[in-house]
């Protein structure tokens, strides 16, 4: 079927809408109520095209042969303002301390291109603004009531934390249960951060206390960047999604002012030798219960403690990465350099929400001091005017917690926590012989990636979860002895780290794949690809830890859970 849209004759068929046609040909239709991902919740109507002479919504409208579509005329440019003044007219006008604000808010972004301008009004604002979450913010005051949360939480993560209802005539999301975020069954991956068009959710900020701190120079600043970030930082600056900027990142955080710029591709190699180690120890000494989960990602770990606390024996009881770089800065470090602890101050830079609730975690608050987003990071450089983009290509970490090996790098994605391991437990149980690198049945973006692994007389039967609503499936299947595993990954966010609630503004699945393609390149071309290889790990074990698993790694890098 043919249809011409602006003058262009484009191909098109009954099962896509004028929204997505016009967006493979690069033409720009505001939306708020619709993500790539998602689909339209119709209810904003701002996608609004002439369709053969009558005004429709894109978002709701296929093609019809010979159909002649206009994205914009007098008419469209009037009805998309009608509507944006009428959100206006109960939208708060702080844009100049919201979190979205410069570029992440759709609304605003909308309002300027249409020249909506609505400084008048004085708004009451009627709803206690929700700070109860460890890692986000919900102010409903400047809910557009676009429906995205909504969805994403049901549908994607299929937890069902939102629900919309009907009152007094006017609708209104609200939480299905309990009064706040921290009392609802909320896991803070922050998918609806993500979705969210305007500052009606946003991560809780830190990055303020953060710039001030950094001026003042009262502390021996430590930064550990997650391994997600590093391929995902450079679309905050117009750089592509999946390339490595490393180097900028580097540099940025020395002129920010830290020490010591360290990785957490670093403590997740440590965390392979400590989790690989559990995992034998359970397989072949039966200490603990199998399958045995991977305990980094905190959604994760909060989803299981929230609803399947009958599992938590199951889970590795090794910190994630992130806690594990905490506390050994806070030992080892602050022991090797002689800087008393108190002096050290230790910040992640995290892809995700819920890192911040677990630095805070009771059985683990000492490690981090404080967790930003990557979102936040990028605030933290244009605040202090660094021309990231134009920053070098050749910098690297310090050295003594700044080497990874690209084993630490891909836990940053969907099964690389899971290859990790293999690489290295296949390595101890067959005495080196076993040199498989590449497991690509556990990479992609599955729901369930499935696979066993024969190592001498060992057969491993693997999972890797990508996803928190595919957790549910794997989990009641396990308690209905249905599936039956030794190890398996879980991921709450899909896609991974490189999808997490902290990543950059806009996420949607082409996104998501360019990250994650060039994580495994990294990895292809890396010439470190083992966690038990990297130098700086083996001089912690030598000099400090001495063995995986053993007295002093049990009290600094394992941790317990709360049912
Ligand atoms: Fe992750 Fe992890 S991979 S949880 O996604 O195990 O956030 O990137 O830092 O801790 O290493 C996040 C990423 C991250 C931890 C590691
Ligand atoms: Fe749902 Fe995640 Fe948002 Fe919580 S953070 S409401 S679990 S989407």
């Amino acid at each position: 079927m043919r249809i011409e849209i602006d003058g262009v004759i484009v191909e098109t068929t009954t099962d896509k809408t004028l929204l997505e046609n016009c967006e493979e040909l690069g033409i720009n239709i505001p939306t708020l109520c619709y993500h790539k991902d998602l689909g339209s919740q119709k209810v904003c109507g701002i996608c609004v095209v002439e369709a053969d002479g009558e005004l429709v919504k894109s978002c709701e409208t296929a093609g019809r042969e010979g159909m002649v579509v206009r994205t914009y005329t007098d008419e469209i440019i009037e009805k998309r303002k009608e509507i944006l003044n009428k959100i206006m007219e109960n939208h708060p006008n702080d844009c100049l301390t919201c979190e979205k604000a410069k570029g992440d808010c759709d609304l605003q972004n909308a309002c300027y291109e249409y020249g909506v301008v609505n400084r008048d009004v004085d708004l009451e604002y009627t709803y206690e603004i929700d700070r109860s979450s460890s890692g986000m913010v919900r102010d409903m005051n400047k809910c557009i009531l676009c429906e995205k949360c909504v969805a994403v939480c049901r549908d994607t993560q299929e937890i069902e934390v939102y629900e919309v209802v009907e009152k007094d005539g006017k609708r209104e999301i609200v939480l299905k249960e309990g009064d706040n975020l921290s009392a609802s069954k909320c896991i803070t991956c922050g998918q609806c951060v993500k979705v969210c068009p305007v500052g009606a959710l946003t991560e809780k900020n830190h990055v303020v206390e953060l710039n001030q701190m950094l001026k003042k120079r009262e502390k021996h600043f430590i930064v550990q960047m997650a391994p997600a970030i590093k391929h995902t930082i450079g679309e905050e600056f117009f750089i592509a999604p999946g390339t490595d900027a490393t180097s900028k990142m580097v540099l940025a955080l020395k002129k920010l002012g830290f020490d010591r710029v360290f990785s957490t591709d670093y403590s997740a190699d440590v965390t392979i030798m400590e989790e690989g180690t559990e995992l034998l120890q359970r397989l072949t000494e039966g200490k603990g219960k199998l399958p045995m989960f991977t305990s980094c990602c905190p959604g994760w770990v909060n989803y299981m403690e929230q609803n399947y606390p009958q599992f938590i024996d199951n889970l590795s009881s090794c910190k994630s990465p992130q806690q594990i770089f905490g506390a050994l800065a806070k030992s080892y470090y602050s022991k090797e350099m002689n800087i008393p602890v108190e002096d050290i101050f230790v910040v992640s830079i995290m892809p995700c929400t819920a890192k911040k609730g677990e630095a805070e975690r009771e059985q683990m608050p000492e490690d981090v001091d404080m967790v930003i987003t990557t979102r936040e990071f990028a605030k933290l450089v244009r605040m202090n005017r660094i021309d990231f983009a134009y920053l070098g290509d050749d910098a690297d970490y310090d050295s003594f917690m700044g080497k990874g090996s690209s084993a630490g790098r891909i836990f940053g994605t969907s099964g690389g926590v899971m290859e990790a391991a293999l690489r290295t437990v296949s390595h101890v149980l067959t005495g080196g012989q076993f040199e498989k690198l590449e497991f690509n049945e556990i990479r992609g973006f599955d729901n369930v990636k499935e696979t066993s692994v024969e190592v001498g007389e060992h057969k491993i039967k693997l999972a890797v979860v990508n996803g928190i609503s595919s957790a549910k499936v794997v989990l009641d299947a396990i308690e209905r002895g249905e599936a039956d595993y030794d190890f398996i990954e879980v991921m709450a966010c899909h896609g991974g780290c490189i999808s997490g609630g902290g990543a950059p503004i806009p996420d949607n699945y082409d996104v998501r794949r360019r990250r994650m393609e060039g994580m495994y390149r990294f990895d292809t071309e890396s010439d470190l690809r083992k966690s038990h290889e990297n130098s700086e790990v083996k001089a912690l074990y030598e000099n400090y830890l001495k063995d995986p698993c053993g007295h002093k790694s049990h009290h600094l890098l394992h941790t317990t859970y709360s049912d």
